[in-house]
């Protein structure tokens, strides 16, 4: 990665600040009328979270709103990025279903500790945790009918409580990650795919299309009605999508050039293409016939423009192989090879504990860039960015608190930005770090850490900074104009 460093600058109003998510941190899952969600149910299947691992305590943020805002004003932070849990507001989720008033006062409560201390939260409304009733009840997020209702429902609750407090929502977190890890892959809940030896019901071929699908017009729909409702003069929304930079594996060969613009279009474009140009992008339509669902007028008029900043989700990049022959019907990629090393055998970047990690400084400036381009140059927030550390969990905690590694990422990633920033006239206005705090890392469980802040499980969830919480508040101030 090296040590890099520019003299370009960001703009003297961004916002800098850290990102977590409620089934990742919060714990307490039945605590105060909290109703279970999918990651609830999933992770009691046997195999599905490495070393056995629930969310039932995490980080117990729930518990620990104080000593997290704490942490947050000691780390300098200006800004914290939470979601709110569904199934705490409504714990059958669905909006003919009892609203549970301990549930928004908890949100409340805490959105008015973050204000009191000076620090702007940025809000999520779905980081994957939907209500496991509603899976249950009606197929969740693959019945649109159902789903959109319901969400709409639940946005709207939130809003009636918080809209006047806190001004920049997100609607949902890596729609790509709900469909195609949860749909597809069935590494994700609620763990559907087509691969019987992991599940005994899914079909990878359709469903994660349909899930994507729902995703965007259950967007579009409460972007509507906080539009209409509660928008205010300066409330803004938007959705955070993921996305890895690629790289032609071999830059002379026209058919990789191809296949990484391809690989783009199939997990942002996806998602983006509708809100910004209208439709899914022609390679998608191309690859997957009537898998992939046709747009409505009714249902595009919702989508189509309903960013008010691009939420944007970055942690690596890939080198990318086209594909020959036809593509394999579970195919979500594009009909390419996604690999970390390019013709030359060259690694795309130092290896991590995320198998799929491997950091990339300039490919963050390259996707900042072509996003920039392909969706005349919208606001971009970057609302997730960070990294794991090979082998962290296993040292001595004196070392693990001095995490070199990490504060070199981040040196690297934001200096990339601040060029994007100053020398490709990219609209970048914040950046949220991943994560606040080790927390649960999904599949992973605790034994991969992504946190600034150490969280010690063994011994109360104690939180002890770790020196890149320290330097991350060195390198803005390096960055942002005075
Ligand atoms: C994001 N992948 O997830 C999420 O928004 C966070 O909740 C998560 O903790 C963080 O990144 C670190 O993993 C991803 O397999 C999970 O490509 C997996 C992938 C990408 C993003």
């Amino acid at each position: 990665m090296g040590s890099i460093t520019t003299t370009s600058t960001l703009p003297p109003d961004f916002l800098w600040g850290f990102a977590t998510a409620s089934y990742q941190i919060e714990g307490a899952v039945t605590e105060d009328g909290r109703g279970p969600s999918i990651w609830d149910t999933f992770c009691k299947i046997p195999g599905k979270i490495a070393g056995g691992a629930t969310g039932d305590v995490a980080c117990d943020s729930y518990h620990r709103t104080a000593e997290d805002i704490a942490l947050l004003k000691e780390c300098g932070a200006q800004a914290y990025r939470f979601s709110i849990s569904w199934s705490r507001i409504i714990p059958l989720g669905g909006r003919n279903d009892p609203i549970n008033a301990d549930g928004l006062q908890h949100y409340i409560r805490f959105v008015n500790d973050l204000l009191a201390a000076g620090i702007t939260p940025l809000v999520t409304l779905f980081h994957w945790d939907l209500p496991d009733e509603l899976d249950k009840r009606y197929g969740g997020l693959l019945n649109k009918e159902e789903f959109v209702k319901d969400f709409v429902h639940y946005a709207q609750v939130v809003f009636e409580a918080l809209a006047g407090k806190v001004k920049h929502w997100i609607t949902f977190n890596e729609p790509w990650c709900s469909s195609v890890l949860g749909y597809n892959v069935g590494q994700f809940a609620p763990g559907r795919t087509s691969d019987r030896t992991k599940s005994p019901v899914g079909d990878g071929s359709r469903e994660c299309w349909v899930v994507g699908h729902n995703l965007l017009v259950a967007h579009g729909a409460a972007v509507r009605v906080y539009r209409e409702e509660f928008r205010g003069v300066d409330g803004e929304i938007g959705i955070t999508l993921n996305g890895d930079w690629a790289e032609p594996w071999d830059p002379s060969n026209p058919a990789d050039v191809e296949a990484s613009e391809r690989k783009l279009e199939f997990t942002i474009g996806w998602f983006a293409d509708p809100i910004y140009k209208g439709k899914y992008p022609d390679s998608m339509i191309q690859q997957l016939g009537d898998r992939l669902p046709q747009w409505t007028e009714e249902d595009i008029s919702l989508v189509r423009g309903s960013n008010d900043f691009y939420g944007m989700n970055h942690y690596c990049a890939n080198y990318i192989k086209a594909k020959t022959g036809a593509p394999d019907p579970d195919d979500t990629a594009g009909n390419l090879e996604i690999l970390q090393q390019n013709k030359n055998g060259e690694f795309v970047g130092p290896e991590t504990q995320s198998t799929w990690l491997r950091p990339s400084p300039i490919g963050f400036r390259k996707l900042l860039k072509w996003l920039s381009e392909r969706y005349e140059h919208p606001k971009i927030y970057v609302t997730e960015n960070g990294t794991s550390l090979k082998g962290e969990n296993d040292l001595p905690l004196e070392e693990l608190l001095q995490d070199d590694f990490r504060t070199e990422y981040f040196r690297g990633y934001v200096a990339a930005m601040a060029d994007a920033s100053a020398l490709d006239g990219v609209n970048v206005r914040a950046y949220m770090a991943w994560s606040l705090m080790d927390n649960f890392e999904w599949a992973d469980g605790y034994e991969t850490r992504f946190g600034c802040t150490y969280v010690d499980y063994e011994n109360g969830q104690k939180r002890i900074p770790k020196d890149s919480a320290k330097q991350l508040r060195q390198i803005f101030d390096q960055y942002i104009q005075k």
